[in-house]
């Protein structure tokens, strides 16, 4: 049995030494985080993906935490992802809290995980897919991606999630404006976490004067939570709420939206291993820097040129296939 044949039996026995081994090739080893997706990949599927993100700072990690129990209080197990956080996965710098997340990572039906940005040679969205995948291979019932609402690829790795959380808090400053650009759209549950706080409400508002700016018609209208993470007010509310969208997505739009993902990675697959094969055999032979004097000298522009090479070799091939 190869190496990589070891990992995914491994996975796929919810081995945990297996799942850390296999998150960490999909972060270092693009190639061969290939090579072991597509042995767990028939295994994957079954999974409820929760995706929670937000601003910085506005509770997103102790909201999870308080998920995960509930989660694990009525017997499903559960696996964390938090992508590039600002902030440790700790829930804060509260020792009792700290203390309360290393008892949640003993727990054998819980799988948490921080992935870094940096030095990410595939990309940070498309590791955070693959992480995913092996959760769902590992068969861990409900999955959560904790990502910081910041810019467009944050937007990407979201959407990985079947069920969107776009999580807000007063005292964050103009970071509704942040919310609105974006996040708006993609969200399924809005939730108001710190309603300890007194402005809470106006958060509330806020959310709703957005939401009403939207006139599209709609199957299911994203709910707005009040939370209080660090005492779990409000968490029930919120755990009936992401059950109730998983069952609305079960209706119909489940289907519908599995197929647009995965339309979506097939074209980026596509993309990676056309640019990859084709810029690979263009340098070797050559032209590629042939056509970059070209277009320096203004002799032809980048996306005709493209357009040339991109011939070139598909009449090359079907010369090829009739030969
Ligand atoms: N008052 C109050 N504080 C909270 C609440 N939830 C979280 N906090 C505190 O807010 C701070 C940030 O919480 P985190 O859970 O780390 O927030 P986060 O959104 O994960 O932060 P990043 O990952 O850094 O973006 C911590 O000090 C928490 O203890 C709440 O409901 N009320
Ligand atoms: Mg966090």
């Amino acid at each position: 049995m190869s190496k990589l044949e070891e990992i995914a039996n491994g996975v796929l026995a919810g081995n945990r030494r297996s799942i850390a081994r296999a998150i960490t090739i999909t972060e270092n080893t693009p190639e061969e985080a290939q090579k072991l997706i597509a042995l767990i990949y028939p295994h994957t599927g079954k999974a409820h993906i929760i995706g929670l993100t937000g601003p910085g700072g506005a509770g997103k990690s102790t909201l999870t935490e308080k998920i995960v129990r509930e989660y694990r209080r009525v017997g499903k197990t559960v696996g964390v992802i938090a992508v590039d956080p600002t902030s440790p996965f700790t829930g804060g710098a509260f020792l009792g809290d700290r203390i309360r997340m290393q008892e949640l990572s003993t727990d054998e039906g819980v799988f948490i995980r921080s992935m870094a940005t940096r030095n990410n040679p595939g990309g940070i969205a498309k590791a955070t897919k693959d992480a995913v995948k092996i959760l769902d291979a590992a068969g861990k019932d409900v999955i959560i991606v904790e990502t910081v609402g910041a810019g467009q690829s944050e937007v990407e790795i979201i959407k990985v999630a079947q069920t969107i959380i776009v999580v807000h808090a007063p005292g964050l400053g103009d970071d509704i404006q942040a919310i609105k650009a974006g996040m708006m759209e993609i969200a399924d549950i809005f939730v108001v976490n710190k309603a300890d706080r007194e402005n809470a409400e106006k958060t509330v508002m806020d959310i709703q004067a957005v939401l009403q700016l939207d006139t599209r018609e709609k199957t299911w209208i994203p709910p707005i939570i009040k939370t209080v993470a660090v005492t779990g007010e409000g968490i029930p509310q919120l755990i009936e709420k992401i059950e109730e969208h998983r069952v609305f997505l079960q209706k119909g739009l489940l289907h519908k939206r599995s197929l647009e993902k995965a339309e979506a990675e097939l074209i980026e697959a596509i993309k990676e291993q056309v640019t990859g094969s084709i810029i690979g055999k263009l340098k070797r032979e050559r032209r590629f820097e042939k056509v970059l004097q070209q277009i320096v000298d203004r002799e032809i522009d980048p996306a005709s040129a493209a357009e040339r090479l991109l011939n070139q070799e598909l009449e090359k091939n079907s010369q090829n296939d009739e030969a």
